[in-house]
């Protein structure tokens, strides 16, 4: 299942709104068990993870095990059922990580297979796989993409400062990390104060990883963006979307649109936009998952609102603000004291950098 798990990972962010699902087929030859076969859901959501494992595997799928890290789907839609697939192929053990929630399938991929006589296990916990698809299970439930939070904070707990502009808070290798992130979200969102301060790209720079990069969001209710601007001048080459006022002027939408930068009339609610209408037309939009980046005051309304479902901080091992900096802008929480409704599920160590993810407790 580990095996399986990193497969998934690989097309995490890059199957629309279908989750990214792997299966690896084992089966004993004679020499004890070996991978037989492997697949992972398809760039786009189709053809599903089992199709292509099966494919591999060919007359070895027969008497195999398969791993699946989400239960295999049960009904007809723009494929034939999974589970129909794996039974007609033969396979004599089912291991699965978690079910899936889905109303087409939830109970009924598993009940084919029992009834088809195959071996079904159904593995406890299934926290990591839970990570790999958490934008997929967050539209499940709740109808709206799952939202993370990231940000960078000195040990002090400065997220930048107002008379320094730019600020290197974390150091290289939690830089890469969250370059890492943000291709497995589907969209980056910032305020527009934070596109105009720092002017970032919010690209995913890893070697290889270029093409990842995902839909980079700005809210600019006061229409700030100009073509200068990098998420605006480099449009065409990396999506953007700009969510602003219905009353923005015409000239200012058709400069956007004339730099291919898609443009969202938003609801506004006490002066700013409504962020939970606003996360409902990402999700209209096929968006599961995204990252909020910046700055303060987005991330503090984003947590007022209780629309978190993970914090990942990266605190700055050698940071650059003076301690008693009285420009600092502070996280709108302290580490001492965790925002209401989280935990801490994870403390890594990325260079100088301790990063920790907090996670929403879910009843
Ligand atoms: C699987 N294996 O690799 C994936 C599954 O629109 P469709 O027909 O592609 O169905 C989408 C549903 O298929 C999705 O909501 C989820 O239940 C399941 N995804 N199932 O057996 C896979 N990606
Ligand atoms: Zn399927």
């Amino acid at each position: 299942m580990a095996a399986a798990l990193r497969l998934a990972r690989k097309h995490q962010g890059l199957t629309s709104t279908n989750p990214s699902v792997a299966c690896v087929l084992v089966n004993d030859l004679g020499q004890g068990p070996v991978i037989v076969g492997s697949g992972v859901t398809a760039l786009g959501g189709r053809p599903h993870a089992e199709p292509p494992a099966i494919d591999e595997a060919g007359e070895f799928a027969k008497g195999a095990t398969a791993y699946v890290t989400l239960e295999p789907c049960a009904h007809h839609g723009k494929t034939p059922p999974c589970a129909q697939t794996l039974i007609d192929a033969g396979i004599a053990r089912i291991v699965t990580a978690i079910a899936d929630p889905d109303e087409r399938v939830n109970g009924k991929g598993h009940q084919m297979m029992a009834d088809a006589g195959i071996e079904i296990c159904l593995m406890d916990g299934g926290a990591d796989v839970r990570r790999v698809i958490a934008g997929y299970l967050a539209a499940r439930s709740d109808k709206r993409p799952f939202v993370s939070l990231k940000l960078a904070i000195t040990k002090a707990g400065a997220i930048g400062s107002r008379t320094r502009g730019n600020m290197k808070i974390s150091c290289a290798a939690s830089n890469r990390q969250t370059h890492l992130s943000r291709a497995r979200h589907d969209a980056i969102l910032v305020g527009s104060g934070t596109a105009i301060a720092d002017n970032p790209n919010l690209t995913c720079r890893l070697p290889g990883m270029e093409e990842r990069s995902p839909l980079r969001v700005v809210l600019d209710l006061k229409a700030r963006l100009r073509e200068s601007h990098d998420l605006i001048s480099n449009a065409l080459e990396f999506p953007t979307l700009v969510a602003g006022s219905a009353d923005a002027s015409s000239e200012w939408q058709t400069m956007l649109r004339a730099n291919g930068v898609q443009f969202l009339a938003c609801e506004t609610h006490d002066g700013r936009i409504a962020l939970p209408e606003l996360l409902d037309d990402l999700y209209a939009r096929g968006i599961q998952s995204v990252m909020v980046e910046g700055g303060a005051a987005i991330a503090e309304s984003f947590l007022d609102e209780d629309l978190v479902d993970e914090i990942i901080v990266h605190i700055g091992g050698e940071p650059e603000l003076p301690e008693n900096d009285t420009c600092a802008v502070f996280a709108p929480f302290n580490m001492n004291e965790l925002p209401r409704g989280f935990e801490l599920c994870q403390s890594l160590q990325f260079g100088v950098d301790q990063s920790l993810r907090l996670q929403r407790k879910r009843p």
